[in-house]
């Protein structure tokens, strides 16, 4: 049994729909590598330069915020959430953490489109790098291969 995503998956194609990509701008050393690998996997699957769409949001926090107004636009196949939640002295990440994922997964159902957790949820600075194109691959590209996979499911249901 594999860990975690599978190899990448060379059939997935972007078609001719758009893709918005959200990026927190806390802690953007990590959080514009994951952008970075983002948008190179939407185009190595055929998305033109046209056909992606960054928008920036202050924290986390935002995320869902801006991911839901997008999804409402009814204009993207998907919204690729991107962030970096670093645990500090406090419990800020708990509640941030929670409400991303509640608030994202909320867009994602209310707007019938996919819309991605690309967000890192780590305990120190080196786990956060190892996974923004580190050690631990880079979560950006993850994130996008995921939307890929679920424009074409949400795709071939449309189309039965
Ligand atoms: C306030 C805050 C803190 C302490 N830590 C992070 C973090 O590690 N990652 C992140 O993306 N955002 C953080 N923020 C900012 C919040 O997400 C949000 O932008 C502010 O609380 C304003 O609503």
């Amino acid at each position: 049994m594999g860990k975690g995503a599978p190899e990448i998956q060379e059939s997935l194609t972007a078609g001719d729909g758009q893709y918005a990509v959200v990026v927190a701008r806390w802690n953007d050393a990590i959080t514009f590598k994951l952008r970075d690998g983002a948008v190179e996997t939407l185009k190595r699957h055929g998305a033109a330069h046209e056909q992606i769409e960054v928008y920036y949001v202050p924290g986390s926090f935002e995320l869902p915020m801006l991911a839901d107004k997008l999804a409402a636009t009814g204009r993207y196949e998907a919204v690729i959430c991107l962030g970096a939640v670093i645990q500090g002295e406090t419990m800020h990440h708990e509640y941030i953490n929670h409400a991303v994922a509640h608030g994202i997964m909320n867009a994602a159902c209310d707007h019938g489109i996919p819309v991605m957790f690309g967000v890192l949820t780590c305990m120190n600075d080196k786990q956060a790098m190892d996974r923004a194109g580190g050690l631990v691959g880079n979560k950006g590209v993850e994130a996008a291969q995921a939307a890929l996979e679920m424009v074409g499911v949400y795709r071939s249901l449309a189309e039965s």
